[in-house]
């Protein structure tokens, strides 16, 4: 069994923070459980432009307003807690936070670690692994 904290994730480098965003990667690869876990703040203002071609992704707000729009589609969702959306589609998108938004996100195929947006919004199937402290 896995048992972790978000603050010991936090202290025990977890925490990737990038453009617009920061995240708490609470279950990765090298875990085993075929997908990964993270507890990801968007902050105020940011305005994502995401295609994640390598990776299906769930996102579960819970707490912040924000939007999705569905690039291909034209489509525009409000997002707030509760929401649930599924890029089941390798769905191009802009995400779009009014407030900070406190998101858990799942990724399948599992991230590695380090992760972080390449050029078309895409994260590569190859990153460097964040382990526990032996
Ligand atoms: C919602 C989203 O995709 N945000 C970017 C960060 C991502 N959730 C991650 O790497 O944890």
């Amino acid at each position: 069994m896995i048992v972790r904290t978000l603050e010991t994730a936090e202290r025990g480098g977890r925490r990737i923070v990038s453009k617009g965003w920061e995240s708490t990667r609470l279950l990765l690869k090298n875990d085993g459980m075929g997908f990964s876990f993270h507890v990801t703040t968007i902050y105020a203002g940011a305005s994502l432009e995401l295609h994640y071609q390598n990776h299906l992704e769930s996102v579960y707000c819970m707490s912040g307003e924000g939007e999705i729009a569905d690039l291909a589609g034209g489509q525009v969702y409000p997002i707030g807690p509760g929401t649930i959306y599924a890029l089941d589609q390798h769905d191009k998108h802009v995400l779009r936070a009014f407030t900070e938004m406190k998101m858990a996100c799942v990724f399948n195929p599992p991230l590695h670690g380090k992760e972080v947006h390449n050029a078309q919004g895409a994260y590569e199937l190859q990153a460097e692994e964040i382990r526990d402290p032996a």
